[in-house]
């Protein structure tokens, strides 16, 4: 009788927090292919879901693709947080997948203690992904942050790459910090450390050596 009434208490107090969780599906991550996508193994999916393990592209954020300096830390840097772990999925429900057949989604990690964690956030917190809100999904990315996106990264949506005009390797924009004199293509880790307000942009390589500039080792811009 006891442990009934203490079943009971637990399950009540646990009823807003299940309520809370977004729960389209919860799985174990089997692998980390790189910093923004991951496949899951489910455990337990809403009726969208036929698959028992999906590949899934978080939602709204880019990290640097493989074939960057900056892609294998971001691989790193998600591998070390998802790899093995219990997560949640919230899933877009306007799009679905994408055209590479990827879930569109939020993870959201449990930690031990039973809280969740948006991950998407973590990782641009973590400089290992930019916030690239597109507007045919259901999330806004300014909700993680209580409404105003912090100054980390941002790519604008019109940057796609279907859409997005071919321009010359030497051409820019490239950025610098009044602190140094080092120039990096925008999406370099380390140029995405600079403050805001130390932020110079440059419109070619051209102009940010005329201002005494020179290329950054790490990502090596023309
Ligand atoms: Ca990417
Ligand atoms: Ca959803
Ligand atoms: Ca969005
Ligand atoms: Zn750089």
């Amino acid at each position: 009788m006891r442990k009934q009434f203490y079943l009971l208490l637990l399950a009540l107090l646990l009823l807003p927090l299940a309520a809370a969780a977004p729960d389209e599906a919860i799985g174990r991550v089997t692998k980390v292919v790189d910093g923004d996508t991951i496949d899951v193994q489910l455990q337990s999916h809403n009726s969208l879901i036929s698959e028992d393990t999906i590949r899934v592209r978080l939602a709204d954020v880019d990290s640097p693709e493989m074939s960057t300096l900056q892609g294998p830390p971001a691989k790193a840097y998600t591998t070390k947080w998802l790899q093995s772990a219990q997560v949640s999925l919230d899933l877009d429900d306007q799009t679905g997948k994408d055209a590479y057949g990827r879930w569109v989604a939020v993870v959201y990690l449990q930690k031990p203690n039973g809280t969740l964690e948006n991950f998407n956030r973590m990782l641009v917190e973590a400089y290992q992904a930019c916030v690239w809100d597109f507007s045919n999904n259901e999330f806004n990315p300014a909700d993680w942050w209580g409404g105003q996106i912090p100054a980390v990264c941002i790519k604008e949506e019109s940057t796609a790459p279907a859409t997005r005009p071919a321009v010359s390797s030497s051409n820019g924009p490239f950025v610098g910090s009044s602190k140094s004199n080092k120039y990096h293509y925008t999406s370099c880790q380390w140029a995405q450390k600079i403050k805001a307000s130390n932020l110079i942009t440059f419109s070619s390589s051209a102009e940010a050596r005329a201002a005494g500039y020179v290329p950054c080792k790490i990502c090596n811009p023309p």
